[in-house]
């Protein structure tokens, strides 16, 4: 080496924060909670699952990294436009908790996230399993396709912050034993929510899905179809903005549970269907209502939805 040279400063640039001076990187802290944090660029994460407790994660297709007993996985991918995938391999039975930020503090309104939880159909037998995820203030999508779930506690949040940002949850499955709650709040922007539950819900089991559209033009759907032997509690909220929400409930012949469900408008005029179909000499309690909130809003349900559109109709 030529000791005439002024040896490169090993410092990065002062506006650079200390974060971001890393590498994407992987690591397992107190042997079972699994690390990963990325960087201002575009990072990819996948984490795979077996669901007994073994997890390994990688980022932009390094080696990877993981534990067999881990019970924490903690995604920080800052800034850029990250993906984030999660699989699930195997039965869920060891708990797990899963947060996911997406950039929270770094992106600005032009990135573009995603965060993808594939089950693979894979049945969640697990005592907890418990995902979260930050979005941005710009686009970010989730998605998430889970399996049948048995004696399990499982949440699924999603807060979407600014943006015109998509959440879609399907439930391919039955539910039975303790409960299943979905989350999505969309805040700013034109937020496309969605809930999609095939299954039936076992006696003695809670099933809970609150998609909340924020502020913007939002188009929300529900569709429930199964056996409810259970509860199901469903709640879509609109909020200011010209919003679209479309919720169908069909509780399959011979429910005996109970279905409340609510859709309200919010501020501005908005298109509103909420049906709620049961079989009759079923003993399913439906308690059911559509709520235009301010504006002038249209509303379409069955006969068993108390509704206070201003243009309403009964299917
Ligand atoms: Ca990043
Ligand atoms: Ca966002
Ligand atoms: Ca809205």
């Amino acid at each position: 080496m030529d000791r005439q040279r002024t040896p490169r400063p090993r410092f990065c640039p002062q506006v650079e924060t200390l974060e971001d001076r890393c590498c994407p990187s992987v690591s397992v802290l107190f042997g079972n909670t699994l690390v990963v944090t990325g960087d201002a660029n575009a990072n990819t994460v996948v984490i795979n699952d077996a669901g007994n407790g073994s997890v390994s994660a990688s980022i932009d297709g390094s080696a990877p990294v993981g534990g067999t007993a881990i019970k924490n996985v903690i995604v920080n991918t800052k800034g850029g436009d990250d993906s984030v995938t999660y699989n699930l391999n195997g039965t869920a039975t060891s708990r797990l908790n899963l947060a996911i930020d997406l950039g929270a503090f770094q992106d600005t309104a032009a990135n573009k996230n995603s965060a993808t939880f594939d089950f693979h159909g894979n049945t969640i037998s697990s005592p907890y399993l418990n995902i979260g995820v930050l979005g941005t203030k710009g686009t970010d999508t989730v998605t998430a396709t889970l399996g049948a779930i048995t004696d399990s506690y499982v949440t699924l949040v999603a807060y979407l912050g600014d943006g015109n940002d998509t959440f879609d949850a399907t439930v391919n499955g039955n539910i039975d034993g303790y409960g299943l709650a979905i989350a999505a709040f969309g805040g700013n922007g034109t937020d496309t929510l969605g809930t999609h539950i095939n299954g039936d819900i076992a006696p003695g089991t809670y099933v809970g899905v609150l998609l909340d559209g924020g502020a913007g033009d939002d188009p929300i759907t529900f569709d429930y179809t199964g056996q409810v032997n259970g509860t199901l509690y469903f709640a879509a909220l609109g909020g200011a903005g010209n919003d679209t929400i479309n919720a169908n409930i069909t509780a399959n012949s011979g429910s005996t549970g109970a279905i409340a469900a609510a859709v309200a408008g919010g501020d501005n005029d908005d298109n509103l269907t909420l049906k709620v179909n049961t079989t009759s000499g079923d003993t399913v309690k439906v308690n059911a209502l559509l709520d235009g909130g301010a504006g002038t809003d249209t509303g379409t349900h069955t006969s068993n939805v108390i509704s206070n559109a201003e243009n309403d109709t009964v299917v």
